[in-house]
């Protein structure tokens, strides 16, 4: 390749193109040199080789022009252009150059929060507690469905065919006799009727009943439980569940056994705890709204199993016996909490939730 193609092989090709083609080549590198941006290079790079470009004025002028002329021109057409890919590059270079050199970002800034994080619900704050302290006490955590058997809600739990709350008014029946569980109790159910004691469990979930007020929402949360083996006494529910609600509520909380009735248990006893709202530092409590003036508040029910209830499972209730409890997860949450109204656990606005 010629290094001045005018002025090699005869290839003048005329005074005013000549003068013109050796200008452009004299200041096409300074004029590259001198654009600072990409888009100023390439504008720089129209303004020779575009279509209105001065090389392709020149070009266009030559018309007729002899092969050796145009064959100077194309020289310096390839120099321009390998001229343009050379100050492209140094731009890049500079511009890389300034980032490397530039100061650097500063990794120890904690990121930006770009959604709000979220909140354990106090269900599952307090449920998880619950867990806890049964698993230390030794019951394993046992699961079962939610949609279940009239058979396993009630029939072996010895609920009497026209006991209200079997009715359509208080259960959500769906097809072919099943229901939506009205506690976790068919869970008990089902462990007992096929594991052998001795067996301890406590069956966590959602149960579903038809009542929808302040202190009821037809879909709600339980922990139940039970311990059946040989020579079971109403002194080891005493025992487990004064244990259970001293680790709950405090080693010094008093607990009280209540009679009470329900269908599945017998004797039957609902448990209450000395009020923690109105407690004073001494330990006496002074009544509130909270407990109605009476020092106490109820936390759960339980009873030794009926004996019909563990033959209806298919142990035999001559060598064992057994105790079971029920724990609405709710009413630990709302006294823990202080929340009006059950509904709004469920209503999952996060600025309520956000609180606990
Ligand atoms: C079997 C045998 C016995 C479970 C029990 C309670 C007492 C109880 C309530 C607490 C608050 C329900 O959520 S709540 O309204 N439960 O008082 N539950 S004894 O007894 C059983 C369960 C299964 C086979």
């Amino acid at each position: 390749m010629s290094s001045h193609p005018s002025r090699e092989g005869g290839s003048d090709v005329g005074g005013g193109i000549d003068a013109a083609l050796e200008e452009l080549r004299a200041k096409f590198p300074a004029r590259f040199a001198a654009a600072t941006t990409e888009q100023a290079l390439r504008d720089e790079n129209a303004k020779i080789l575009g279509k209105k470009g001065e090389l392709t004025a020149i070009l266009k002028e030559l018309g007729k022009a002899p092969p050796e002329a145009r064959r100077a021109i194309n020289v310096v057409k390839q120099e321009v252009e390998r001229g343009f890919e050379a100050a492209l590059a140094t731009l890049a270079k500079a511009r890389r150059d300034a980032d490397l050199n530039a100061r650097p970002y500063d990794l120890t800034l904690p990121g930006r929060l770009l959604a709000p994080l979220g909140h354990k619900h106090p269900i599952s704050i307090v449920r998880e507690e619950i867990i806890d302290v049964f698993r230390d006490l030794g019951f394993a955590v046992h699961d079962g469905p939610e949609v279940e058997l009239e058979e396993n809600n009630f029939t072996k739990l010895g609920f009497p065919p026209d006991h209200p709350a079997t009715d359509m008014q208080d259960s959500f029946w769906t097809t072919g006799g099943h229901l939506l569980r009205t506690h976790t109790s068919n869970v008990q159910v089902r462990a007992m009727s096929t594991h052998a004691p001795p067996m301890a469990f406590i069956a966590p979930g959602t149960v579903y009943r038809r009542d929808n007020d302040v202190t009821h929402s037809p879909m709600f949360h339980q922990v139940e439980g039970f311990l059946v083996d040989e020579g079971v006494t109403f002194a080891e529910l005493k025992g487990v569940l004064t244990e259970f609600a001293q680790r709950l509520y405090g080693g010094d909380t008093p607990v009280r056994f209540r009679p009470s009735y329900f269908p599945f248990t017998e004797p039957s006893a609902e448990v209450d705890i000395g009020c923690v709202f109105c407690k004073q530092p001494d330990g006496r409590r002074t009544g509130c709204a909270m407990c109605k003036g009476s020092g106490w508040i109820e936390i759960l029910g339980s009873g030794m199993i009926h004996p019909v209830v563990l033959e209806n499972c298919g142990i035999d209730a001559e060598k064992y016996t057994g105790f079971a409890f029920g724990i609405g997860v709710e009413r630990v949450a709302i006294l823990r909490y202080r929340v009006p109204d059950i509904r709004m656990l469920f209503e999952n606005d996060p600025r309520l939730l956000a609180q606990f």
